[in-house]
């Protein structure tokens, strides 16, 4: 059977879309620039600094804002995200997911992180999870975001596991493509996503024997 579980953490262990979105509606309207949720849907798994490229390319605005006058957008909106932080706990967890981070814990199933997040560590302590995970990709040290394969390659490293034993666990396509390309098996949360070995609408349907009938199934 699979010996690691890597998840995602936005959309997957927890949403906090919409306290991104809020962060960066704040910091664009500020610039002028007016996003929707249906564009801040574009940004699910996308990094700080892409992210603001996407909505400065929205705005019309990209040629205007140098390297610096980034930076400092970014930080305008991850002070706001960050606060909008403080009011997260363990009810904020997705449903299934502690159930099954358990039940992998019990089985001996190493479990891994791969977020993009710069604030993944502070987002899992505020939910009392730090201490599930075997290993947590350090997103600060990963030099190509999703969908290069890199970050769900260094999950396994860090985990001692080989991709082809291992399940990645996502809610954007980006991701997606990031775990097929690490020669893992990927699981999809929600609606339109390409080739994902297995498509379900929600975390509740999570569980270890459903993962194991997936495993069983003949790989791609
Ligand atoms: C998450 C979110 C993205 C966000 C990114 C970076 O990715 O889905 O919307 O832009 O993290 O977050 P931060 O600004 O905190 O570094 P993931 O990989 O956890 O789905
Ligand atoms: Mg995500």
């Amino acid at each position: 059977t699979f010996a690691a579980v890597i998840f995602d953490l936005d959309g997957v262990i927890t949403d906090t879309a919409h306290l991104h979105f809020q962060a960066w509606q704040a910091t664009a309207a500020g610039i002028g620039i007016a996003i929707d949720a249906a564009f801040n849907a574009q940004l699910k798994g996308i990094s700080r600094m892409d992210s603001l490229e996407r909505i400065l390319q929205h705005g019309g605005k990209a040629a205007r804002y140098d390297a610096d006058a980034r930076a400092r957008l970014a930080a305008q909106k991850n002070a706001r995200y960050v606060e909008l932080l403080a009011g997260l706990d363990r009810r904020a967890i997705l449903p299934g997911i502690s159930e099954l981070l358990e039940a992998l814990a019990q089985r001996g199933i190493a479990i891994g992180l791969a977020s993009v997040s710069l604030n993944a560590p502070a987002i899992l302590a505020a939910l009392g999870l730090t201490s599930r995970f075997n290993y947590c990709v350090d997103a600060s040290r990963l030099r190509r975001t999703k969908p290069d394969p890199e970050i769900f390659l260094t999950a396994c490293a860090g985990l001692q596991v080989a991709p082809a034993q291992a399940i990645g666990i996502e809610d954007a396509q980006a991701g997606i493509d990031a775990i097929n390309a690490s020669g893992m098996r990927s699981v999809g949360i929600g609606s339109d996503l390409q080739g994902a070995g297995l498509v379900l609408d929600s975390t509740a349907q999570l569980n270890v024997p459903l993962l194991q009938a997936f495993w069983s199934t003949q790989p791609r």
